[in-house]
């Protein structure tokens, strides 16, 4: 299976890719974690994303919080897939990386899960590598049905004052 790579703007946006990589671990897929800056080190990350198809990368998942290039700047260098995490934690809540990250001219895309929503971000990249994987779909069906009989079982628990 290819591996996804998770690339945080910060280690300081490291708590947030938690739940992604929780994810990818349930899900059985190999990824590696970096700190890449669009900003910082805009020549590492940019080496990386354009080696990372050689590298048996499959799927890009890029967190960045403020002004937030990162996800943008991997795509510019790269045809796989980018998934951006805008990251909370500015003076603007967020709504800067979200519009950073999510406003991407023609021609240049990136899937834009929601501020903060890493699982997501794993979930999608699971998806992605799963139109090719049999047994990663399945593993992809067995946690939607398992979601399915969690909310269920509260629907069934609801009680009202
Ligand atoms: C962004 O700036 C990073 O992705 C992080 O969310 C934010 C703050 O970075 P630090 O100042 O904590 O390193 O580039």
């Amino acid at each position: 299976m290819r591996k996804v790579a998770v690339i945080m703007g910060s280690d300081s946006d490291l708590p947030v890719l938690k739940p992604c990589m929780d994810q990818l671990r349930k899900l059985e897929i190999p990824f590696e974690a970096h700190v890449y800056s669009a900003h910082r080190t805009p020549d590492a990350a940019a080496a990386f994303a354009a080696a990372a198809r050689a590298n048996g990368f499959g799927v890009l998942i890029a967190a960045a919080g403020k002004a937030a290039h990162l996800a943008g700047a991997l795509a510019a260098r790269t045809t796989l897939p980018v998934i951006g995490i805008p990251v909370k934690g500015s003076a603007l809540d967020g709504l800067d990386a979200l519009l950073s990250t999510v406003q991407m001219p023609s021609g240049m895309p990136v899937a834009t899960v929601a501020i903060d929503g890493s699982a997501n971000a794993a979930l999608l990249a699971a998806q992605i590598l799963a139109v090719e994987d049999e047994a990663l779909a399945g593993r992809l069906q067995t946690l939607r049905d398992e979601q399915t009989a969690a909310v269920l079982r509260k629907d069934a628990a609801l009680t009202l004052d």
